[in-house]
């Protein structure tokens, strides 16, 4: 008698990323009508790896509804470095496409960082390329990567303004954990950022109003981790081994969900949470590049 049991709010992605869509989409229109055009996007896909062409086939499929031409290249895996190469110079060059996504990860034997460096950075709205890292970390506009940008939307939308917080980021890859630590500290709040040396990892968390977890390992944050009340964001996707009932393997994202929804204050699930953000932050991305090289201010409010 007496315990008090708290059940999380739900932070929506899928729902607030389709609010996003539908803004986009009206910014697009609006770009096309200015133009003549459609923004365009292309997805470039090397190889078959199946997480990826589910991926690829959503985004591509997204542009479409949003207005967004989309111009799909899905190369085989024996495609050589040179190929690959030529494709993005000739993209590079292309005037119908304002935005140029590779998707990772490469097959064996392809140099991520090469291709990566040889896309326009002005066109590179993963914003993988050292010329939009280095804006982002000296404070200039580029492009900042999807996933990242997707979960501060989130936060924001949730808790308003994050000065002085304390945040803990678990993950610093430079996909996500290295750009989320800077954009929130861009957003002032202070930061940890977390990684598989980091000593006391429970004690860690434990502090953090915010939590972003971003490791790629099956709940592994527990309930006991969290400060009570935290905001948790979930970047894992994971697909468990398939059972029964599940064909495909249930997908779970880096936090017991059943956990820390008795601890937090919200959490996003998996899926549903930020996985359609990183969709929806590509197309903003991509008007927002089309807007810029069309030499016509960005849309506000998206
Ligand atoms: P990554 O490049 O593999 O980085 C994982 C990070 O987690 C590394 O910094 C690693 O530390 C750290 N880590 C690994 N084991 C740990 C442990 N036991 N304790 C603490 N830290 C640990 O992965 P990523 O590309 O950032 O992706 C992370 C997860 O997010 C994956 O599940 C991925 O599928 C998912 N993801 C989702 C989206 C989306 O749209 N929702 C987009 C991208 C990625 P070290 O640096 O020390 O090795
Ligand atoms: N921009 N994103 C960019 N570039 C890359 O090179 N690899 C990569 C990348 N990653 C990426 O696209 N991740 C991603 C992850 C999950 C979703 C979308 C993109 C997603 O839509 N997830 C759904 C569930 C999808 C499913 O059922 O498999 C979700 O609700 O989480």
């Amino acid at each position: 008698m007496g315990e008090t049991v708290t059940t999380a709010a739900r932070i929506d992605g899928k729902a607030f990323a389709e609010g996003l869509r539908a803004r986009i989409g009206a910014a697009a229109a609006a770009f096309t009508q200015a133009t003549a055009r459609r923004p365009g996007l292309a997805v470039v896909l090397v190889g078959d790896d199946a997480a990826s062409q589910v991926y690829v086939g959503a985004k591509a499929k997204a542009c479409e509804a949003a207005g967004i031409a989309s111009f799909e290249h899905r190369l085989p895996a024996t495609t050589s470095a040179a190929e690959l190469l030529t494709l993005v110079e000739r993209l590079n060059r292309d005037p119908e496409v304002d935005g140029i996504l590779v998707q990772l990860p490469l097959p064996q034997g392809l140099d991520e960082q090469a291709v990566i460096a040889a896309i326009d950075p002005d066109k590179d709205v993963d914003g993988f390329h050292v010329i939009n890292a280095g804006r982002l970390s000296v404070g200039q506009e580029g492009f900042v990567p999807c996933t990242p940008l997707g979960c501060l939307m989130l936060l924001q939308d949730h808790l308003g303004d994050l000065s002085g917080l304390d945040a803990v980021v678990i993950g610093r890859s430079n996909i996500v954990g290295k750009p989320m630590a800077q954009l929130l500290t861009d957003a002032n709040a202070t930061v940890t950022i977390a990684h598989s040396r980091t000593k006391n990892l429970p004690e860690v968390v434990r502090r953090a109003d915010i939590v972003v977890a971003a490791v790629g390992r099956p709940g592994m944050v527990r309930g006991d981790w969290i400060k009570p009340g935290a905001t948790v964001i979930d970047v894992g996707i994971n697909r468990l081994a398939p059972t029964e009932d599940k064909p495909k393997g249930r997908l779970v994202g880096d936090v017991h969900y059943g956990e820390a929804l008795a601890v937090a204050g919200a959490i996003t699930p998996v899926p549903g949470g930020v996985g359609p953000m990183t969709i929806a932050v590509l197309l903003r991305n991509t008007l927002v590049a089309a807007h810029r090289h069309a030499g016509l201010d960005a849309p506000e409010g998206i």
